[in-house]
């Protein structure tokens, strides 16, 4: 663990150091990439959404690395984190430009597919990051964490906040996520075979939309009466939720934990609403999707097995069902929240 620790705390050093250039949403035109290729290419980020600060850091990652080995970054994308019908459109307009790779989180398994299969026709390498498709419909997930580690660090959280038993409730980014979907499916499955004092009494879905979230919080509170603990499995969500808490009766006594950057976090650390809540490095993240985005462009991996180098991070190799692993969750509390910036 505390290598882990070590570790993550000098790779988020120079993340720190890399996100000083962090770049606003929008779309950075880069004319046409042409087909493969990264020296000169152009590489499309498709966020689930744009205006959330997790993915302004992940996409930050990707830009640099993209600047790195010499090619063109673009950021395009929905504003909401429930519509994958508005990704299908930045995916097919992406594919008639002929770029050279997409790196997309996914707002759904398989709404997407069509659009990415026509991109992977047309010779464009199709990556997902943070929330994958189906893993038949793309080329390499890029994982941020096991989602069995994930899933546990969260139930270990709450099951401590709270002193394992009590009501306890979900609240979840789009009821169509992958990413949150698999993690509330496996910490349901930890809660049950080992906490069984602890009962979830509901899963809600904010939509990773702040105010939605927010009022999905106050909600909670007053359908649950007795409730115990909320687990948020995204950024938004919890951040939401601990400004809704922090001003309420609630504050301190209903627990709150789940995914959230330190950024967005720390006041409500710092206030007694939040004890701790894990995540991972997201600007690595965005990195190691970009090299591996190029890897794939340039012919150099094509799946399973195939190894490449990812510039600061180091060598990676792909995995099982072609996803390639960042690394391990971790636990941000008020003794460490102040190393971070992100
Ligand atoms: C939100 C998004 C993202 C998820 C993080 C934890 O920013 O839902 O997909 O990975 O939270």
């Amino acid at each position: 663990m505390l290598n882990q620790k070590r570790r993550f705390a000098s790779l988020a050093a120079a993340a720190l150091a890399a996100s000083l250039a962090l770049t606003a949403c929008g779309s950075d035109d880069g004319g046409d990439g042409g087909d493969g290729g990264s020296e000169g290419g152009t590489f499309t980020f498709i966020p689930k959404n744009l205006g959330n600060p997790y993915f302004d850091t992940s996409n930050a990652g990707g830009e640099a690395a993209i600047e790195e080995f010499g090619g063109t970054y673009e950021q395009v994308g929905p504003a909401n984190g429930d519509d994958p019908a508005g990704q299908v459109q930045y995916i097919n307009t992406a594919t008639q430009q002929g770029r050279s790779a997409l790196v997309i989180s996914a707002n759904d398994p398989d709404a997407l597919c069509d659009a990415i299969g026509e991109a992977m026709d047309a010779d464009i390498p199709v990556v997902t990051y943070d929330a994958d498709t189906n893993p038949d419909c793309r080329d390499i997930f890029v994982n941020q964490a096991d989602a069995e580690g994930i899933a546990q660090a969260q139930v270990d959280l709450i099951a401590e906040q709270i002193g394992d038993k009590g009501e306890i409730a979900f609240l979840s980014a789009a009821a169509n996520a992958t990413n949150q979907n698999a993690w509330i499916e496996l910490m349901n499955t930890e809660l049950e075979e080992n906490h069984p004092d602890i009962e979830v009494v509901d899963t809600v879905y904010g939509d990773d939309d702040d105010q939605k979230s927010f009022d999905a919080t106050a909600a909670l509170l007053q359908k649950h009466p007795d409730l115990a603990g909320i687990v948020s499995p995204t950024t938004v969500g919890i951040a939401a939720a601990a400004r809704y808490l922090s001003t309420s009766d609630a504050k301190g006594k209903v627990k709150l934990t789940g995914l959230g950057t330190p950024n967005q976090m720390r006041e409500y650390v710092k206030d007694g609403t939040v004890e701790a809540f894990a995540l991972w490095n997201p600007e690595d993240l965005g990195y190691l999707a970009a090299w591996t985005a190029k890897a794939l462009a340039d012919g150099d991996i094509e799946g399973e097995g195939d190894s490449f180098e990812a510039g600061r991070l180091g060598e990676y190799t792909v995995g099982a069902d072609n996803t390639v692993l960042l690394g391990d969750p971790f636990v941000f509390n008020a003794d460490n929240i102040d190393d971070f910036d992100f």
